[in-house]
């Protein structure tokens, strides 16, 4: 640590330049985080100093992680949902599990998931010493639904299934999957980190969410589509008894138990993933997602045209492609597959695909 402090000119000269080394979006077709919408911003900095762990000194910020609670359980078909702002998806699904487990106490627990699932679960699994089953996926990268049931034994804590896959934009078959977790009393989790809020804005999405009624528990981002800024994701369960089994005693804090895994939670985010819902309502959350799949079909026509096939058909901005090249100057990334990923997030323009496409066109 410095001896003397830097006056706020050369601090902020400082940062100024370290800033510049951070790539701008624009050119970015590989992240799934995107510009937090001007609103999110505006209202993240009102609630700066909010800390949600410990709730009772900022009541008026957990009115609002509870209100954003609401309008996602709503949007999850369950107005009535239980639930939190977690870190992000990683959060989340560490935190299913963790329900999972403590509600079905196996002594050697398993927990089956899509070979396509995020890396987060590996992450989970490691941590709470529950082994991870692999179901195959099929040629469409999707869950395999005719080997489910292979993997499922008395040791097993629970399923998931993911809607939205990171790499190929696929849904898991969740409606078979909830089937499944009814007829053989399974906790079923679904990884909608990206597509919650996607899937609800387009018209015909099948069904994932509460309204199928083996689901138990779903991971949504705010600060991925929702364009909230980061960190911000939520756990939403369908019975708010589920987080007893993650409470601790927290005997000096303004609440008296914590279900959360972070102690420490930021209220800025909650506040600039609330703002922006709010801001935008329905209309104009299916404005955004209408044009970034617009953008979707678009490269994926232009991509096709220059001889490189998308992997298969997403259902959300996520589009894969069989070409081994990377333009110069772009970001895109590599499925486990080898495919070229990208992903149609609101700063991608259409100008920006076209720029795109002539440069792979010219490889
Ligand atoms: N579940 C799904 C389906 C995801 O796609 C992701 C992240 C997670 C869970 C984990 O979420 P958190 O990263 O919020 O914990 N998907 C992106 C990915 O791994 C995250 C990301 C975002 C990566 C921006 C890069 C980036 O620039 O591709």
């Amino acid at each position: 640590m410095l001896e003397e402090g830097l006056s706020e000119d050369e601090l902020f000269r400082h940062l100024s330049s370290v800033k510049e080394k951070d790539r701008s979006y624009k050119k970015v077709l590989s992240s799934m985080c995107t510009i937090p919408h001007p609103v999110a911003v505006r209202a993240h900095n009102i609630f700066i100093e909010s800390n949600l762990g410990d709730p009772g000194l900022f009541l008026g910020t957990a009115s609002l992680e509870a209100e954003l609670i609401e309008r996602l359980g709503s949007l999850m078909s369950f107005p009535g949902a239980c639930g939190y702002a977690t870190s992000g998806g990683t959060e989340s699904n560490i935190q299913a599990l963790r329900i999972a487990r403590e509600s079905a106490e196996k002594r050697n627990p398993n927990v089956v998931i899509p070979e396509s699932a995020h890396f987060s679960f590996e992450k989970a699994c490691e941590i709470l010493s529950v082994e991870m089953r692999q179901v195959p996926s099929t040629e469409g990268f999707v869950m395999d639904p005719e080997r489910i049931e292979d993997y499922i034994d008395s040791d097993t804590i629970g399923i998931v299934g993911v809607a939205g896959t990171t790499e190929y934009g696929t849904i898991d078959p969740i409606a078979h999957l909830s089937d499944i977790a009814l007829d053989r009393e399974l906790f079923l989790h679904v990884d909608a980190a990206f597509g919650g809020l996607v899937l609800p804005f387009i018209p015909g999405s099948p069904s994932f969410d509460f309204r199928l009624e083996g689901v138990s528990s779903i991971s949504i981002d705010p600060h991925k589509m929702g364009m909230s800024t980061i960190p911000c994701g939520c756990i939403l369960v369908r019975d708010p008894d589920y987080f007893t089994s993650t409470e601790v005693d927290t005997p000096y804090l303004t609440v008296k138990k914590e279900c959360t895994l972070c102690g420490t939670r930021p209220g800025g985010p909650v506040a600039g993933a609330l703002a922006v819902l709010d801001h935008l309502g329905k209309k104009g959350m299916k404005s955004i997602v209408s044009r970034c799949m617009e953008n979707t079909s678009f490269l994926i026509r232009g991509m096709e045209e220059l001889g490189y096939p998308v992997a298969v058909q997403p259902l959300v901005n996520v589009a894969s492609f069989s070409c081994d090249k990377t333009p110069e100057g772009w970001i895109v990334s590599r499925t486990r597959h080898g495919h070229m990923r990208t992903v149609c997030m609101p700063h991608i323009t259409r100008e920006t695909l076209e720029e795109f496409l002539r440069d792979v066109g010219e490889i």
